[in-house]
């Protein structure tokens, strides 16, 4: 049995219930806790060979990593009162038993802004992580979901094509989790997934999962909850994950840096239409979807293909192994569908032999928690008590031209620093 395993099943205390962890290369893993032996006991059943075989865990207490640190690990959920913690496993224990309404109140915990929620969303994701780690040391492709991102302007058929996607996913046994990032909802009233209407079939479909944008925030906390929510979602089974966004602000690059593969969906339209379309972020599209292609409009759409191919042409490659691609397809009639698909198989085996998919990952690890360091500071030098006595009489100073930004900038830093 791999230490990675052992490390994950002695973190579990000794009242757990059983807990399942799903196939990895067709293998089911259950620990049960045996009266008996009193002890841990691993239950593992190969699907494809039918054979069954349970392993003795006699180790309980000791953390492995406490072995090579010397030190003995802290308690995953220290710091949480009796009721939190036991919240913090049920939800870990729901994730594992792929529970969908365990799954929609642990991305509500991710959501919280109450410090005590945020401290208990913390313990829930190292929870996850660690098991996820412990599971991709079997296998990278048999853990780790496909995450797609989909953008485009309003009304160019995104909420569509999700349905005729998924509903297409889904009917190939794949579980499809679908999450929004819209930061401009809490204003607008939001026009994304609020809309499960326009996803009927796909949202009574028990192998997918669909959760609306939060209703506020900004697109700093939006985004960071979408990246912790897809997280939660690879935890609990999903294997396909499209992160969906308006084509407005800035929320499409954010989600670029949070998926394996961009795709931008616009309609048969001219230019008028399109100039909702950030620059830009055609570079960050691996592939273009030319939606509506079907009726009157395929002519229309034949032409916008073509424009996109050529200009396409003359951007810098982002891939080494990948080339971005236009396609043309009809969410209504389902046309193209399965060649999307193929195509996007093949870019997540190219991105994968080559070892771009997992050097992305990491830079986008990385990004993330620059981001998320960022947002803080800035969360704490607006809120601090001396930067927000200073800050209007500085302002009003600058804008009189009294004093330079900068000096006004390093008198505001000083006083941050002073007490921070
Ligand atoms: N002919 C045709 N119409 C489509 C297709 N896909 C979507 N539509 C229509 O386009 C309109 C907008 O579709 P939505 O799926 O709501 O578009 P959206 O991008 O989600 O729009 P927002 O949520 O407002 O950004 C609807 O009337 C759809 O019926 C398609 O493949 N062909
Ligand atoms: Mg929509």
């Amino acid at each position: 049995m791999s230490s990675c395993i052992r490390n994950f099943i002695i973190r579990l205390t000794k009242k757990s219930p059983p807990l399942y962890s799903r196939g990895v290369n067709g293998i089911m893993m259950e620990t049960l806790w045996c009266k008996s032996c009193a002890m841990y006991r691993l239950r593992t059943f190969n699907y494809s060979r039918n054979f069954c075989s349970t392993t003795s865990l006699p180790e309980i207490e000791p953390i492995a990593s406490a072995k090579s640190t010397g030190k003995p690990s802290e308690p995953i959920t220290k710091g949480l009162m009796d009721k939190e913690e036991e919240y913090v496993k049920t939800l870990f224990y729901g994730l594992m038993k792929r529970e969908r309404g365990m799954l929609a109140r642990a991305i509500t915990l991710v959501e919280s802004t109450n410090p005590k929620k945020r401290e208990q969303a913390r313990m829930l994701l190292s929870q996850v992580l660690q098991y996820n780690k412990g599971l991709m040391a079997h296998s990278v492709k048999a853990f780790s979901a496909f995450r797609i991102g989909l953008s485009g302007p309003p009304g160019a058929g995104k909420s569509t094509f999700i349905e005729a996607f998924g509903k297409f996913l889904t009917a190939q046994n794949h579980r499809v989790a679908v999450l929004a990032v819209d930061p401009s909802s809490s204003t607008t009233g939001g026009s994304l997934l609020g809309d499960k209407t326009r996803m009927p079939e796909l949202s009574c479909d028990m192998n997918a999962f669909i959760r609306p944008s939060p209703a506020k925030g900004s697109l700093g906390g939006v985004t960071r909850t979408t990246n912790e929510a897809i997280v939660l979602c690879e935890a609990a089974g999903y294997d396909i994950i499209l992160v969906e966004t308006v084509g407005v602000g800035q929320s499409e690059f954010a989600v670029s840096d949070m998926v394996d593969m961009f795709c931008l969906i616009i309609p048969p339209a001219g230019g008028d239409e399109l100039q909702g379309i950030k620059k830009g972020i055609v570079e960050v599209a691996d592939v273009v979807v030319v939606n509506k292609s079907d009726g009157d409009l395929v002519a229309a759409a034949r032409r916008i293909q073509t424009e996109y191919i050529s200009a396409i042409k003359y951007m810098r490659p982002r891939s080494q192994v990948w080339k971005p691609q236009v396609l043309r397809i009809s969410s209504l009639t389902k046309e193209g569908i399965p060649d999307l698909w193929r195509m996007m198989q093949y870019f997540q085996q190219c991105m994968m032999d080559s070892g771009e998919l997992i050097c992305k990952r990491s830079k986008q690890q990385e990004t993330w928690m620059w981001n998320y360091i960022r947002d803080h500071i800035m969360e704490c030098f607006t809120t601090h008590v001396g930067v927000k006595k200073m800050l209007p009489e500085l302002t009003r100073q600058v804008l009189s031209g009294l004093i330079t930004p900068g000096a006004a900038a390093d008198k505001l830093l000083k006083e941050f620093a002073k007490e921070s």
